[in-house]
C-alpha cells in the first residue's frame, strides 16, 4: 500500500467544493487515512512549498496557501501517488483532462484545488508533515 498527500486547497474551501472532491476521492477508491481542516500560517505553507523556494511563484504560492482554511487528507491505495495526480489532471486547469479534479474545481494555475504529492518519498513526508502516525486511521 502506497501514501499520498491530498490538499484541498484555500481556493476549494472557499468554494464550498470540500464534499464534492472527497467524493471523487471517495469513488476512485482511495482510503482516507487522515483529514482534517485546517489553516497554515506563511511559515507553515513556506516550509511545506520549500522545494519551490526558487520559483518565481513562490511568494504567491505561500501568501495564496495561507490565504484560508486548507484540507489536508492522508490517502492510501496501491499506486496511490500516481492515481492521485492522474485524478487531479495537470497543474494548468487549461490543459487538464475532462474529468480531473482541477478541470472541474480549479480556476488557474495557482488556485488549482487541491495538491498532489509527486514521488512515493514526498508522499510519506508530505503525509507526515501535517498528522502523526497515532491520528492516522490506521493505529486510531
Ligand atoms: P503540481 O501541484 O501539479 O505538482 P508544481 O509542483 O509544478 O505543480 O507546482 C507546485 C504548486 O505551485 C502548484 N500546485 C501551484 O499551486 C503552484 N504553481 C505552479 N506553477 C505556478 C505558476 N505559474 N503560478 C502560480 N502558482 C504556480
Amino acid at each position: 500500500m502506497e501514501r499520498t498527500l491530498c490538499i484541498l486547497k484555500p481556493d476549494a474551501v472557499r468554494n464550498n467544493n470540500i464534499g464534492n472532491i472527497v467524493a471523487m476521492i471517495e469513488k476512485a477508491g482511495f482510503r482516507i487515512l487522515g483529514m482534517k481542516l485546517t489553516r497554515l500560517s506563511a511559515t507553515q505553507a513556506g516550509a511545506f512549498y520549500a522545494v519551490h523556494k526558487e520559483r518565481p511563484f513562490y511568494g504567491e504560492l505561500v501568501t495564496f496557501m495561507s490565504s484560508g482554511p486548507v484540507v489536508p487528507i492522508a490517502l492510501e491505495k496501491a499506486n496511490a501517488v500516481a492515481d492521485w495526480r492522474t485524478l487531479i489532471g495537470a497543474t494548468d486547469p487549461a490543459e487538464a483532462a475532462d474529468g480531473t479534479v482541477r478541470k472541474l474545481y480549479a480556476t488557474s494555475k495557482g488556485e488549482n484545488a487541491v495538491h498532489g504529492s509527486d514521488s512515493v518519498e514526498n508522499g510519506r513526508n508530505e503525509v507526515a508533515f501535517f498528522f502523526s502516525e497515532a491520528e492516522l486511521a490506521d493505529n486510531a
